[in-house]
């Protein structure tokens, strides 16, 4: 991967040259948006599975397909999920899919735009050209949601974003579990948000799925800074145990990936780079990371996947959980 004018080697992220790689022009028709993508690999190739938001606002997902995974992107309007637009879940479009292969069918957790709020559903399909709804996992307020491609003694895992009606509290990743993927239970806080001035304090979500690697299951999470001018979407890592995802073992204290370029910098949501899918490519250690650019376009980087692990050993804090008082009200140890 060629990298872009000014990238600094000490990053861990290097953007591709010929970002963005998919953006509204590429439609025939007119589309506001096109962001925040699912990645796979699928038929010797790779697959995104694009959030469209045409111009009434509304969301629907549209496949898109390379050989390279850089290049030469083939938008195949014939696959993808539309809305369905009678089902008051998804009344409002469908956004921000993650993808998690399971055998041989492809599990899609994708947000819901319901009419009582943002919700985290889950479909399912072999081919991005059939779906079978599988249902809504967690009511609104929720969002930021993926599957493990494994279960825990017996338990499907999910990990999501409930955001509590209560201004304050923060926003902070959950893990829950299901016997069947329907009936989700053990919620427990997974990654809470840190306070103050910290770089994910206050709100953070998932990003793509966790990725199986020697360490555990790595994980990258968006975190929101809210400044005088806007939001900054920012992306770091953590590190969760392989064999019980509740007990997180690294989690770096420096965001290692945030809006630099004009593509994330201009857009519907300037300073935004929002990642749902990642791919580990075929020598073991490039991961493509596919991103949303300022809402507005298709982006991808490239990380080395030792890299991001030792950059979890050299750059990990202390872990910051928060404590329950007994009134049931979190409190958070100073993170100094
Ligand atoms: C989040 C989601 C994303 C979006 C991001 C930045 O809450 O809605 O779809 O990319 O905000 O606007």
């Amino acid at each position: 991967m060629q990298m872009t004018r000014n990238e600094e080697p000490r990053e861990l992220f290097t953007r591709f040259s010929g970002n963005p790689i998919i953006c509204a022009s590429d439609f025939p028709h007119n589309v506001n948006a096109v962001f925040n993508p699912g990645a796979t690999e699928f038929e010797g190739g790779t697959l995104l599975l694009l959030r469209v938001e045409d111009r009434t606002g509304l969301s629907s997902l549209v496949v898109a397909t390379s050989e390279n995974g850089l290049t030469d992107w083939n938008i195949d309007h014939s696959r993808g999920m539309t809305p369905h637009a009678d089902k008051v879940e998804e009344q409002w479009g469908v956004e921000d899919p993650r993808i998690t292969r399971i055998g041989d069918e492809y599990y899609v957790v994708y947000v819901g735009y319901s009419a009582f709020g943002p919700l985290v559903s889950l479909c399912k399909t072999r081919d991005f050209v059939t779906w079978e709804r599988c249902g809504v996992l967690q009511p609104p307020e929720d969002k930021d949601a993926a599957l493990f491609p494994t279960t825990f003694d017996g338990r499907w895992a999910l990990i999501h974003r409930p955001v509590p009606n209560m201004p304050g509290l923060g926003t902070h990743m959950w893990l829950s579990y299901s016997p069947d993927l329907t009936y989700w239970g053990e919620a427990q806080v997974l990654i809470a948000a840190q306070r103050g001035s910290h770089w994910d304090a206050n709100k953070i979500g998932l990003g793509p799925p966790p990725m199986l690697t020697k360490d555990g299951w790595l994980i990258c999470y968006h975190a929101v800074r809210t400044t005088a001018s806007g939001s900054i979407y920012r992306v770091g890592l953590a590190m969760l145990d392989r064999d019980d995802p509740s007990t997180v073992v690294a989690r770096s204290n420096e965001w290692v990936f945030g809006p630099r370029e004009p593509y994330e910098q201009m857009g519907d949501v300037p300073g935004v780079v929002f990642p749902c899918g990642w791919i580990l490519r075929d020598d073991g250690d490039t991961v493509h990371v596919y991103y949303g650019g300022a809402d507005t376009v298709v982006c991808v980087a490239e990380a080395s996947l030792s890299k991001m692990l030792q950059h979890l050993r050299d750059h990990s804090d202390q872990l910051k959980a928060p404590e329950a008082e007994p009134s049931g009200v979190p409190v958070f140890r100073d993170p100094t």
